[in-house]
């Protein structure tokens, strides 16, 4: 039974916002914290600084209700959960830079008896480094109960939401509760049960977190398979789509599908975590990061191909920028990256580019006047070559008819499954 009343949501992004919500649509108060003042101003007018499906009514309704608000300092609370980013370093171990950042704001707050969450995807001993820098904070407060001071309650629940279908995802998932004491563990899988309907999985910190990771790189590498499987098909002349579909017909054999790389702030960094803290045994998990990245440079040759038999004044449309459908994300994604390597490539000729989930083009096209955004209709009208880089429904939604006499590259497969 939940006895936390208050809680403080530190990084109000893609998944600190939602759980923010989440938790205040359940009658908690909330405190959003953002070192981002135009996310906190937008947060407080009910407003949701990225696309989410779902996501706005929640922020909409808790703020009204007074249950959530955001500010830019961090207010003691019942519990922390913190939501920051965990990017990599040149050695693509993690960079623990937000994660101390948020627990120097937090130190200061704590009285003894608070539980704090951490929820940043993160290599095993990362919910132990932050515990041990925030009793290093305050030497008046222990992690243990053994130790005779007051106890600050230390857990990993790693976040396995689906961007796109989050609001789902969040109360539906089961989740891993991994504590650095069982305490922990059972004060966190408490708090989550207020929101989610799966089941709850106690078990401890380090396992938690490489759980996480471990998913992520499953995933990876069964994509890696099927991007390999899309290259081996191109060099026999077999369409992928169909060779896929045909094998999973097997009843045992489940093949993922192609595209033009793996994207997103997840599959495509969490599987380093492994390789950077088991280098020599992670051989399939760092092979399947190669093939995934070496991907977009198959597409950009593949253009570059198939723009040699068309007139110099053709004009190209990349239909989608996002690292997968129907979201505005465009981190690590290998259709930004086809884009840009396109775009300074050919800059004497026009390339219209398509997302319809963004306004204006992301500055990596600054100073490219050969580059334009435009509506799905107009570039596909417009170009000669279509190349679809994600499966967004306007680029679904493109009639067949209007693709005749053109010359089609569909990294998605939407038009030859
Ligand atoms: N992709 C393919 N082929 C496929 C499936 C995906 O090329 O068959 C590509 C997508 O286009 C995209 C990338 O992979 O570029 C990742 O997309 P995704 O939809 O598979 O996953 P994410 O990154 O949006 O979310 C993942 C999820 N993890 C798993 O499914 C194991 C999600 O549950 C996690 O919460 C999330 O990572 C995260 O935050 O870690």
């Amino acid at each position: 039974m939940n006895t936390i009343e208050h809680v403080a949501v530190i990084g109000l992004g893609y998944i600190g916002l939602p759980t923010a919500a989440i938790l205040a649509s359940k009658g908690l108060r909330v405190s959003g914290v953002d070192t981002n003042e135009s996310t906190v101003t937008a947060v407080n007018a009910g407003e949701v600084p990225f696309v989410e499906p779902g996501l706005g009514a929640f922020v909409q309704e808790a703020v009204r209700d007074g249950y959530l608000t955001a500010g830019t300092l961090t207010p003691s609370a019942g519990a922390y959960i913190v939501a920051v980013p965990t990017p990599f370093l040149a050695d693509r171990s993690v960079d623990e830079r937000f994660i101390r950042a948020a627990a120097e704001t937090i130190a200061p707050q704590l009285v003894g008896g608070e539980l704090v969450i951490l929820e940043s995807t993160s290599p095993p001993g990362t919910s132990a480094h932050m515990g041990e820098y925030l009793v290093e904070l305050r030497p008046d407060l222990a992690l243990r109960r053994d130790e005779g001071k007051p106890v600050i309650h230390v857990a990993h629940c790693p976040e396995r939401v689906l961007p796109g279908k989050i609001m789902e995802e969040m109360v539906s998932n089961d989740r891993i509760i991994g504590g650095l004491t069982t305490e922990a563990a059972e004060l966190a899988r408490d708090l989550y049960q207020v929101f989610c309907e799966g089941q709850l999985l106690v078990t401890d910190a380090a396992t938690a977190e490489l759980a996480k990771l471990v998913e992520n790189s499953f995933r990876d590498v069964n994509i890696a398979f099927a991007n390999e499987l899309s290259v081996i098909a191109e060099k026999f002349g077999i369409n992928v789509w169909e060779l896929i579909d045909l094998a999973n017909h097997h009843p045992r054999v489940n093949i993922l599908q192609p595209g033009p790389g793996v994207g997103g702030h997840c599959i495509a960094v969490d599987p380093w975590f492994i390789v950077a803290g088991a280098p020599e045994e992670a051989r399939l998990i760092r092979t399947a990061r190669e093939v995934n990245d070496a991907k977009p440079r198959w597409v950009v040759e593949k253009v570059l191909a198939e723009l040699e038999a068309l007139p110099g004044d053709a004009e190209i449309a990349l239909l989608g920028l996002a690292f997968k459908a129907n979201i505005d994300d465009l981190r690590q994604s290998p259709a930004l990256n086809i884009a840009v390597e396109l775009s300074r490539k050919l800059d004497s000729r026009r390339i219209n580019i398509v997302e319809p989930n963004i306004a204006l083009l992301p500055k990596d096209f600054a100073g490219m006047g050969h580059v334009r955004l435009l509506d799905t209709t107009e570039a596909v009208t417009r170009s000669q070559l279509l190349v679809v880089l994600v499966d967004h429904q306007e680029v679904r939604d493109i009639p067949q008819e209007s693709l005749a006499g053109k010359v089609l590259i569909d990294t998605k497969g939407i038009f030859q499954a």
